[in-house]
């Protein structure tokens, strides 16, 4: 099996900072946070920016200020969101691709998020893809429901979408498809061929769905964006839960990628070699 990539998702969308001390919404504390997940075996770093307050923003100041930030304090591979928050518009979530993060995020399809709709509709990916094409930024695939697999395969059949590609399987969000190793292993049967695949299970079921991805050869999506709790009542820190991981991945034999053999695995550019641009 290849090495283990793990990424980390440190803050998100939707966790407030009244909700866990150990949220880092502001650049400086992203910054902290990638030093310290990179330590604990992380490869790729999820971005969502906040402003001070803990609001969501996706102010192309604000991504900057958390690129520089992130980079200063590791090698990590950046993922900007594209999902950005609910109610945002298709264009503040894509503006901060201008910014050439080595990878970025593409939800392949709307769904049902809790009492919300996270809509992705096809114009919008579209519009998404267009803007990684032209800044040369490389799509991770999210997939929340087994039909954004063929959507995936339609922007393909597009051209809009070159596969395979890396994809996340989020899975336990309400209103998307539960999260269950039956309903992980129906998916990964079912993506194109040559994609590699991470799973980010929501909420308790963040550890259950690592350790199924362990032991197929995929990879693993942890951190607060998707799971606040170490164990019932304890909140995680980001580098706890990315350690139990690499710890979990060891103990199975498997051994966990540093960001340039992820980046090799992954097929992106050698951080230093242009394909940083942020
Ligand atoms: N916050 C969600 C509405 C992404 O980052 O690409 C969308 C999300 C997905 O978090
Ligand atoms: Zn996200």
């Amino acid at each position: 099996m290849d090495p283990l990539i793990i990424t980390c998702a440190p803050v998100g969308a939707e966790v407030r900072p009244d909700q866990t001390p150990y949220l880092p919404y502001t650049p400086r504390l992203l910054g902290e946070t990638a030093r310290a997940v990179r330590e604990a075996g992380a490869s790729i770093v999820h971005v969502h920016c906040r402003n001070d307050d803990g609001s969501n923003t996706h102010s192309i100041r604000r991504f900057r200020e958390a690129y520089d930030a992130i980079r200063a304090q590791s090698d990590l591979i950046v993922q900007f969101s594209t999902g950005g928050a609910i109610g945002m518009t298709p264009e503040e979530r894509s503006g901060v691709l201008e910014l050439r993060p080595e990878m970025a995020t593409l939800t392949c399809g709307s769904v049902n998020f809790g009492d919300d709709i996270f809509e992705n509709s096809f114009p919008i990916m579209r519009g998404i893809l267009k803007k990684m094409k032209e800044f040369g930024v490389r799509p991770e695939l999210e997939i929340f429901d087994k039909g954004h697999i063929s959507n995936a395969r339609r922007l393909a059949r597009e051209r809009l979408l070159s596969l395979p590609q890396h994809v996340d399987l989020v899975l336990g969000v309400p209103g998307g498809l539960d999260a269950t190793v039956q309903n992980l292993a129906d998916l990964v049967d079912d993506l194109p061929a040559g994609c590699s695949w991470s799973v980010a299970g929501i909420g308790r079921q963040q550890l259950a769905m690592a350790m199924a991805a362990i032991a197929m050869g995929g990879h693993v999506r942890v951190g607060l964006e998707d799971n606040l709790y170490y164990a019932r009542g304890r909140l995680a820190r980001n580098e706890e839960l990315v350690a139990r991981v690499a710890r979990i991945a060891q103990e199975a034999g498997r051994p966990v990628a540093t960001p340039e053999q992820a980046r090799k695995l992954l097929g992106l550019t050698p951080l230093g070699a242009g394909g940083d641009g942020a």
